[in-house]
């Protein structure tokens, strides 16, 4: 085994084939900074993405950084194993960031060609060799050799991030004994050509990029140079990474190492090793040492972390644009007690209660319902230091209802805490309160010298709990304005022995909201009746991106981004719920609203549901008419302003 130091740093031509995933754009920002490196073109495998999305956020980054002739073509040829969907939308989100949303891409930059094709008239219009930079799967680059042997020796290197040469890699699925990594695993015929390739190889194995994890300290470091305009679209690009459960995203970081090897010198020491690849079950798609393969490949064995690090911040530092801190716009006051259950519409709804001149907030609780309870009251603490209401307290929930949001929905408030203006934000612990939110409610209540609005845009939990608890707190509550229910039209429940007629934040705790229907308080509600005229769309997030200058519009569209992997499929379409409610304690012009007589369901099949019912006696407003221009109007121009950015050195 021959052990090398890496040392000289050339200047390459470079052809750059990945599958959209986070890091592989961020691999794209890297590559793109490199004074060393010209990119020549860049294709995309349909393995990690859906390819047309893939090849959207490569053509938006280029033209981002004005690199608007590099060709993006699209994979047509698919590995046998197919990655898990859930994996595959990320590229949707990076379109959608608010300095990529924008960009009409010069057409010509979407190859006509097929990925092989434009591979190989690449590599055959170069004067130079060319440097093959590979961070998904090979199948692409191997289509290109069988197609035309004769680029083979204009190859000068092929630098593949993936594989692995430890017992475990990270396959996890039927028929595999999880001996291998997945670019492998997706394609391992293709892996297994490459490989007997004769082409020179360096590799950078799973086991490597565990000692460089993309950790949330780095994404903080990140972010602290976020007036670069490359450290912030990287550090928007890394944040959903957050929502991976367990927060391990190590294998990730690989892509960005393969690319940051092409760009600074003494990144690694390599040891070159004689190896093969098994086709077939049950190990389909392990990388294994085997002597006498006549299969040698370079191999990375030890990175040097500081320096990756310290070079990948330095590279990031490009293009440089003042954020303008210093403007804040104060507050008026009316009083209302905040209680929301932490999704990313329900955090917005709580900067939008923030940026009202009449409100004035006693305290905030958060629900453990459509979120986890800890990002929800990190969320909760990173807004209210934003806009300097660091003393304000806020309680945790301790109650969950009987039906619980899903995962997925609820790991979406993660990524909040990774974002640019958020990561690096001072928050007051001390704010959070050792009582239950039902106590909380119940004191400001008590202690509250004229009436309080109750403002609840997740399951009403808290403040069932806090009326049973202490029945007399209702003569304090002027209105109780809430956002939930389906009353004349389809519920947004789809579940095992439901009907589909309830609203999640009702049907999450119906006796919860039954109590609170019937306790004789006045209340109003925004229920999927009105809240479906506010769908997020492209349209929106464009006004809102328009006006990314003001930090708190930036914030804003941050927010919102993640929710475009649900546009167009109707089912999981994501709306303004939270948002469209609380607008009303700020602008009541915006809704007329009538008096109905609702009744709350609280059994299976109908469990949540909101129905009608006359001479029941239990009267609510909800909203006749809405004035949805008047809405986006009225939300946009509240947010209009500067955030208070208070950061920790
Ligand atoms: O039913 C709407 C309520 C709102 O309070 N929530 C989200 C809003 O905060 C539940 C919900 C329904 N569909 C969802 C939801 C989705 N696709 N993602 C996350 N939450
Ligand atoms: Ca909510």
């Amino acid at each position: 085994m021959e052990k090398k130091k890496f040392s000289t740093i050339k200047r390459r031509k470079v052809f750059f084939d990945h599958h959209g995933g986070n890091n592989d754009y961020v691999s794209l920002l890297l590559l793109l900074s490199a004074k060393n490196i010209q990119l020549l073109g860049v294709s995309v495998t349909p393995a990690g993405c859906l390819v047309s999305d893939g090849v959207e956020a490569t053509v938006r980054i280029l033209d981002f950084l004005g690199k608007t002739t590099i060709p993006v073509a699209r994979g047509t040829k698919y590995g046998r194993n197919p990655y898990p969907y859930d994996n595959k939308a990320s590229p949707k989100v990076v379109s959608a960031l608010p300095q990529l949303i924008h960009i009409t891409a010069n057409q010509r930059q979407y190859s006509e060609e097929s990925a092989e094709d434009l591979i190989i008239n690449t590599i055959k219009a170069s004067d130079d060799p060319v440097t093959f930079i590979l961070t998904g799967p090979p199948t692409n680059l191997v289509a290109a050799l069988e197609a035309a042997p004769e680029i083979q020796e204009k190859i000068e290197e092929v630098v593949v991030m993936g594989g692995t040469l430890r017992k475990q890699g990270n396959v996890h699925q039927y028929n595999h004994d999880n001996t291998a990594e997945w670019t492998f695993f997706y394609d391992p015929e293709s892996s297994a050509k490459l490989i007997r390739s004769g082409l020179s190889i360096t590799l950078f194995p799973l086991e490597v990029a565990d000692a460089c994890p993309s950790d949330i300290g780095f994404l903080k470091d990140l972010a602290k140079q976020r007036e670069y305009d490359l450290s912030d679209l990287a550090c928007q690009i890394l944040a959903p990474t957050l929502t991976v459960p367990g927060g391990k995203f190590h294998h990730l970081m690989a892509d960005v190492l393969s690319a940051a090897y092409l760009v600074c010198d003494k990144l690694a020491t390599f040891r070159k090793l004689e190896v093969d690849v098994e086709e077939r079950i049950p190990s389909e798609g392990k990388l294994y040492e085997d002597q006498g393969s006549g299969y040698w490949i370079q191999v990375a064995d030890e990175i040097n972390v500081d320096y990756f690090r310290q070079q990948y911040l330095q590279l990031l530092k490009r293009n440089v644009r003042k954020i303008d801190l210093s403007k804040y716009i104060q507050a008026r006051k009316r009083k209302v007690y905040y209680d929301h259950d932490g999704n990313n519409d329900d955090i917005l709804s709580l900067q939008l209660v923030l940026s009202m001149k009449n409100i004035e907030l006693l305290g905030v609780s958060v629900t453990p319902a459509d979120c986890l309870i800890e990002d929800g009251i990190e969320a909760t603490l990173k807004f209210l230091s934003l806009y300097g209401k660091t003393d304000i307290p806020v309680a945790r929930g301790k109650i969950a209802g009987s039906n619980p949001f899903p995962y997925a929905w609820r790991s979406l408030p993660k990524a909040v805490k990774g974002m640019p203006l958020i990561i690096n934000q001072k928050i007051n612990p001390k704010q959070v309160v050792q009582e239950p939110a039902e106590d909380l409610m119940i004191k400001i209540l008590k202690e509250a010298q004229e009436p309080i609005t109750v403002l609840m845009t997740g399951p009403l939990t808290n403040l069932a709990a806090a009326l049973e608890k202490a029945p007399e707190i209702k003569e304090k509550i002027e209105e109780v304005v809430l956002m939930g229910g389906a009353v004349d039209v389809p519920g947004n429940v789809l579940q095992f022995n439901h009907d589909g007629s309830a609203e999640w934040n009702i049907y999450n705790d119906p006796v919860a909201a039954r109590t609170v229907f019937t306790s004789g308080l006045e209340i109003t509600i925004f229920s999927l009746d009105c809240t479906n005229n506010v769908p997020v769309n492209y349209d929106f997030l464009k006004k809102l991106a328009d006006q990314r200058e003001y930090s708190a519009s930036y914030l804003a569209s941050m927010l919102w981004t993640p929710t475009v992997v649900t546009i167009p499929s109707a089912e999981y379409t994501y709306f303004m719920w939270d948002t469209l409610s609380v607008s009303y304690l700020g602008c009541d012009r915006l809704c007329t609203l009538k008096k109905v007589e609702l009744e709350v369901l609280v059994n299976p099949p109908s469990e949540g549901r909101t129905r009608r019912k006359k001479g029941c006696g239990h009267f609510v407003n909800m909203v006749d008419n809405i004035n949805v221009d008047g809405f986006f109007q009225y939300y946009l121009a509240q947010l209009r302003h500067e955030l208070r950015i208070d950061e920790e050195e």
